[in-house]
Order: structure tokens, then C-alpha cells, then sequence
């Protein structure tokens, strides 16, 4: 094998990987049509357009880009409206553009143009045009008119200020506190880019497990720092608040969000943030949730919580993310229906500030779990969606999972609670209720490794978020064809192969964890590998422990969510709820989330619930042994380098795969009583030797959890 160097791909460029067009046809096109760039720059947003295009077009086409003269044939104009040659208002009068969008446009006589309302427009526009480019698109594709679908874009980030992440596996946080505002590590601003390739437009910076010190003065000028380098690329930073600061940095005695005095440090401390960072976005909160302080310890609501803070924010236009991600041990109640419990009675009652955040699934983003009820249960709230893109439960950064299909199954999913067509995604970006705000947040996966997030294929997922918060009606397949074109090569047989790959990696990652509707079968704190054995005694409470969701026993296993159950079935809208409510009509995936079904029972395949699960653990190695068949074949089309950590990363993926499947169905057979079918590889091991298996340091959690 050839020795790597240091100037191997290492994945450091993401998707904005300009490398010469490799079809010669298209080549000419572009190079005849994009000979010169017309461009008045007239502000720092502009500028970061022509940088990326001056640093982009020589690489994509092979030629100097040559800047200057008047619009026309072999020339690219870039501008606003105001700035554009008066023939130009009619074309975007025509498209009606959107305050964040642009027009993109190939004419005979005025050439290439691309026409925004705003700066921030012309540098969508540009990585537009970029990708087209860069995904080898004929020349006539340059006639689009864009806008986003949702107004904000944001990546939660979970760093701590000690630059830990919480359920980070890509390294340590980007935000060099220590050396800011000084020092602004370079990354900041390819980070940026590659959030305004996407249309990315907020950031929230810090964990949502709080800590106060953040609102800190001194920190306050640090991400000041990183705030110039984000605002060319049309990026606002958002904090996370910390329910208690006014106690913890304030002095005060109380957090009670009606306390007059409360109300008025938080007013303080919103005015010193704006004079500090002018355009700051707003809060993050995570309130009453996992032990974070919060309005309950004060007997007052999440309303009265929200409400207080939106107040201070609102005199500067700022926004408040109330995150719905709340459920009490003390509560007996499911924990899938505490949120619609404690949040549902106060629709209506938020300010006009205030958006709820609210997570794809009702428990804690599992492989896969049904849309969170709350979608179709608040019409006056603003609901935003948070995703987790970093792989808590989907193999952390070792295994290969492509996300847009979670993503796209949640926003398609229809909800009924207008009747049929009222899908999550029209609820997310405001159509359905008429909400002006809408936004969608994700939970980063990004850290200081050098190609970001870890594993080479998860910047995927950061890539389809983007793609999604902009528009939800993409296709994950047409994301990741993007994605493999503009990360690793336009070839037709490398394209086909990696697509097949990515497309089935998260149903493969679903059968060999937790198939048919299981959930949340972890090993207890750091979720690396399986611990259905996981039980209340261990983790200190019920609704972090397997036991409680798997409820396995000698009759069978699943969580009874119908009437005779839980009733959280009742959360969902006619005719949903009755298709769930029937174990004959209820989706096989989703069958053990909602009933507790027999071992002995028959299912479509026509075999017992049992063999079924023995089935579905053995497909899903499969499809992890095809993915490295698959990826095998791909040596020639693209780089040594990460041809080869992809191909290590799949022989782990193949291993823990494995451990999963062996752990979980030799644990569910000490309920089951019956046999692992012969025609199935048998487990390596003992149960009580995967019961055995610790794992410290794992990267992710703080190290305090261990002791
Ligand atoms: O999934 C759980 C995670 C916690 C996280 C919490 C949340 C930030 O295990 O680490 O805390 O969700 O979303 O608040």
C-alpha cells in the first residue's frame, strides 16, 4: 500500500472541494458562459461571495476568472437589485423574490445573472450556482428562482465552555475560548462558509445543559469575536441561558420568573448582550428538564418561563427557543406523553417571540421513533423541529449512518390534525397554522477533528440538515447524490455504489440495534453499544433504563401504548391514532413502540414475532457486510485516504453490528425461552460476557459521570 502524506484529502473541505469538471462537454459550457464576474462589492457579504467564487471558478473550470466590465454574453453578474442595470428589475419582478432568495439566470444577451433582494441572497445565490457546478448540471439548469422554506436555520451546538461536547465525537469544541477574542482560529470563518452553502443562518453555541458563566461579560466579548467572523455569512449567534443565572451570577435569592426583580436583571443582561453583539439571535433553553433549573421549581409554567425572557429579548428583536424536551421521574406518566401533558394547555399563551423546540420523535431521537405528538397539537405555537445530527444513537462517529431519511420519514409523516396533508413539514415551516416564524434546528456534529465530523460520511448529515431546513421537499436521495458529487467524485459507477450505500445505512443501523419499534436499549449514560439489561437500579430512575421500554417478559416484549396501556396512541390524530391502535394495522416498524406483542405471534412475513427479530438483527449485519462489499469496489474512483478510513470504519461497524445483535437477542432469548434459528449465525459469546462489556472514556459525556 502507498504511503499517505500529509497533503492526503483528509476531508477538511466538506462539500466545497472545487476540483476541476471532469466531463468535457460541460467543461466548455461553463467556460465559455462564465468568463468574467460583474460584481459591485459593496459590503462584507458581497465580498464572501466573490471570494468564494474567485477561489472557486479557477479550481471547477480551469481557467482564471477575470473581474470587471458590464453585463453580457461570457459574463456572470452578481448582485442585488438596487445594484443591477435597470433591465434587470423586470426579470425579478417576474420571479417575486423572496427577502432570502435569489434569481439565477442564463440569457442570451445579458448572460448569467444572479439577482437577490439582499447581500445575504447573492451569496445563497453563489453557492448555488457553485453546486451546480460542482455537480456537473447542464448549463441550462442556471434558470432558478429560490427561497427557503423556514426562516431559521440553526445548528445547536451542545460545547461546553471547558470545549467538551456533550454527545460530541469529532473532537473538541470549535470555540477556543481561551484564546478569543484575540485569537480567531481560521476555522470559524470555513465554518461559516460552509453553513451559508447551505443556508444555514443562526448558530446557538453552547450546550443547552447550561452554564451561566457564559452570559458573562468577558465571554460576551469573546463571541463578539466569533460573531464578525459569522456575519458576512448571514449566520446570528444564540446563546444558551441558564434558567438560574439570576442567582448563580446575579446574587439574587430566587429565579421565580414573576419576581419583578428576576424579570429586570434578565432585562439587564439582554441590553449588555446587544450592546455587545448587535445582532444576537436570542436563547436556547432547556428548562425543568433532566435536573436544568427551570419555572416549575417556582410553581409557575413554561409560558411563565418563556414569556419572561421573550420579554426581555423582544425590544431588540430577539428570540426565545423554549425547548419541549421536558419529562419528570417524579411524574408516573409515560414518558412519550409528558410533554404534551405540561405544553399542549398553553397554546395560545407564548408570546409572539417564542418558539417551541421540539424533537422528531417523542422520547430522545432513537433510530427510529413515530413524530412527536406534539406536531398537530399546539396550532398557536410556533413549532420548530430539532433534529440530532450528531450520532448519539445512530453509532456515535464509527458508524456510517446517512440521515435524511430519519429526517425526511418525520417531515413527510402526516399528522391529520387538519385532515389528511397536514404533514410535520407544513407544520415546521408555518404554512399549515399561517405562522410567519418557523425554523428548524440540529444538533451538531461538528468538533475540531480535522475533517470535522468524525467519521467521513457524517458531514453528510450536517449537509442534508442544511439542505433540509431550506427546503423539506428535497429528496434524501437527491441529497446525497449531492453530498457523494461534491465530497468524492461525479463518476456514474462510484455514485451508484456510494448512493446504494448511504441509503440503506440507517434502516441497517435500525435493524441491528432496535428493530420493529424497539427503543432506547442503550448501555446506560454514554449510549456507546447495547444494554437492553439496563434497569432502573442501575441509571437511578425508570425512564432512562431498557427494562422500562423493552418490557420483555416470558408472554412476549414491546410497550403497550394503546388503552390498555399507556394511551399515548391518544395523542395522535383520526385516523392515525387508529392505525396505531390496532396491532393488526400498526406499521411493523413501529409495532413494539405501541403494543406489547406475544413472542408466538404471526407477522407479515409469516413468521413468529421471535424469528422475526432474529431476522431483522441478522438483515441488519447483512446490510453493513454489503455496505463493505460495496465500498470495496470503490478504490480506483477516489482518494487512498479516505477510501481507507471509510473501509476501517465499516470492518467496526461490521463488529459492533454484531455485538449488537448477539447482546440483544441473546438477552431477549432469557425471556423468549426459544432458539436463535439455526440458519443464523450464532453469538460469539455469552450474554453475561456482553453484560460485562464496559466502556470508559467513551467521548461524548463528561468524565464526572463515571464516578
Ligand atoms: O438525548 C439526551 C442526551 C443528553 C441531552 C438531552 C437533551 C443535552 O442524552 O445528553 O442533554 O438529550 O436533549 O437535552
Amino acid at each position: 500500500m502507498p504511503l499517505q502524506t500529509l497533503s492526503s484529502e483528509d476531508g477538511y473541505e466538506l462539500w466545497l472541494r472545487y476540483r476541476l469538471m471532469d466531463d468535457p462537454i460541460l467543461l466548455t459550457d461553463y467556460r465559455s458562459a462564465l468568463q468574467r464576474l460583474v460584481m459591485r462589492v459593496d459590503s462584507a457579504t458581497l465580498e464572501a461571495a466573490r471570494d468564494e467564487l474567485m477561489l472557486a471558478l479557477p479550481q471547477l473550470l480551469g481557467q482564471a476568472a477575470s473581474l470587471g466590465g458590464e453585463a453580457g454574453p461570457g459574463a456572470l453578474f452578481c448582485g442585488r437589485l438596487d445594484q443591477s442595470p435597470p433591465a434587470f428589475a423586470a426579470l425579478a419582478a417576474d420571479a417575486d423574490l423572496d427577502d432570502e432568495g435569489f434569481l439565477l439566470l442564463k440569457t442570451d444577451e445579458q448572460g448569467a445573472v444572479l439577482l437577490a433582494r439582499r447581500d445575504i441572497g447573492v451569496l445563497y445565490g453563489v453557492f448555488h450556482l457553485l453546486r451546480l457546478l460542482q455537480t456537473h448540471q447542464p448549463l441550462d439548469s442556471l434558470n432558478v428562482t429560490a427561497a427557503p422554506r423556514t426562516r431559521l436555520r440553526m445548528l445547536n451546538h451542545w460545547d461546553n465552555i471547558d470545549r467538551t461536547i456533550e454527545r460530541g465525537y469529532a473532537g473538541f469544541s470549535l470555540w477556543d475560548w481561551h484564546k478569543l477574542p484575540h485569537y480567531v482560529d481560521p476555522r470559524c470563518r470555513d465554518y461559516a462558509r460552509a453553513n451559508a452553502s447551505l443556508g444555514i443562518n443562526a448558530a446557538s453555541l453552547t450546550n443547552v445543559n447550561a452554564s451561566a458563566l457564559i452570559l458573562q461579560e468577558t465571554y460576551l466579548h469573546k463571541l463578539a469575536a466569533i460573531a464578525d467572523v459569522f456575519r458576512p455569512y448571514g449566520i446570528r449567534i444564540f446563546l444558551t441561558a441558564r434558567f438560574n443565572a439570576p442567582m448563580t451570577l446575579g446574587g439574587l435569592t430566587t429565579a421565580d420568573p414573576l419576581n419583578p426583580q428576576v424579570a429586570a436583571w434578565w432585562r439587564r443582561k439582554v441590553d449588555e448582550i446587544y450592546t455587545i453583539l448587535p445582532d444576537f439571535g436570542g436563547f436556547v433553553v432547556k428548562a425543568n428538564s433532566e435536573g436544568e433549573p427551570g419555572p416549575h421549581d417556582y410553581g409557575r409554567s413554561h409560558a411563565d418561563g418563556a414569556n419572561m425572557l421573550a420579554d426581555a429579548l423582544a425590544a431588540h428583536g430577539g428570540l426565545v427557543h423554549w425547548r419541549a424536551f421536558v419529562y419528570d421521574p417524579n411524574v408516573p406518566q409515560d414518558r412519550v406523553m409528558q410533554a404534551n401533558s405540561q405544553l399542549a394547555p398553553l397554546d395560545g399563551q407564548f408570546r409572539s417571540n417564542v418558539l417551541l423546540q421540539v424533537k422528531n420523535g417523542p422520547l430522545d431521537y432513537q433510530p427510529r421513533e413515530p413524530f412527536h405528538s406534539l406536531f398537530g397539537a399546539m396550532p398557536k405555537t410556533v413549532l420548530t423541529m430539532e433534529f440530532q445530527i450528531t450520532q448519539e444513537y445512530l453509532g456515535c462517529a464509527t458508524h456510517l449512518a446517512y440521515l435524511a431519511p430519519l429526517f425526511k420519514e418525520v417531515l413527510d409523516a402526516d399528522t391529520y390534525c387538519q385532515g389528511e396533508g397536514s404533514t410535520v413539514a407544513r407544520i415546521v415551516d408555518g404554512s399549515l397554522d399561517g405562522h410567519r416564524l418557523s425554523g428548524m434546528a440540529g444538533v451538531s456534529n461538528i468538533g475540531t477533528d480535522r475533517n470535522w465530523c468524525g467519521h467521513p460520511f457524517a458531514a453528510a448529515n450536517w449537509y442534508a440538515f442544511g439542505r433540509l431546513a431550506w427546503d423539506h421537499t428535497l429528496s434524501a436521495e437527491q441529497i446525497a447524490d449531492e453530498w457523494l458529487r461534491m465530497t468524492f467524485s461525479n463518476q456514474p459507477a462510484f455514485l451508484e455504489k456510494a448512493l446504494d450505500i448511504m441509503m440503506q445505512s440507517r434502516e441497517a443501523v435500525v435493524e441491528y440495534m432496535m428493530p420493529l419499534g424497539l427503543h432506547h436499549l442503550f448501555e446506560a449514560d454514554h449510549h456507546y453499544g447495547p444494554g437492553p439489561w439496563v434497569d432502573a437500579a442501575r441509571v437511578g430512575r425508570a425512564d432512562w433504563s431498557s427494562v422500562y421500554y423493552h418490557q420483555a417478559d416470558s408472554e412476549g416484549i414491546g410497550f403497550d401504548r394503546t388503552r390498555t396501556g399507556s394511551s399515548a396512541v391518544s395523542l395522535y390524530h383520526s385516523p392515525y391514532r387508529e392505525l396505531l391502535e390496532n396491532v393488526e394495522t400498526c406499521p411493523e416498524n413501529l409495532l413494539l413502540w405501541f403494543h406489547h406483542v406475544r413472542w408466538d405471534r404471526r407477522m407479515k412475513s409469516g413468521r413468529t414475532l421471535w424469528d422475526e427479530l432474529c431476522f431483522m438483527y441478522n438483515r441488519g449485519v447483512e446490510r453493513v457486510r454489503q455496505m463493505q462489499t460495496d465500498w470495496d469496489s470503490l478504490a480506483d474512483p477516489i482518494d487512498l485516504a479516505r477510501f481507507e478510513q471509510v473501509r476501517a470504519l465499516l470492518r467496526v461497524q461490521e463488529r459492533e453490528a454484531r455485538w449488537w445483535r448477539d447482546a440483544c437477542l441473546l438477552y431477549f432469548q432469557s425471556f423468549s425461552g426459544k432458539p436463535i434459528p439455526a440458519a443464523y449465525e450464532q453469538p460469539e459469546h455469552t450474554l453475561e460476557y456482553y453484560r460485562g462489556i464496559r466502556h470508559y472514556y467513551v467521548p461524548g459525556i463528561r468524565e464526572r459521570r463515571f464516578g
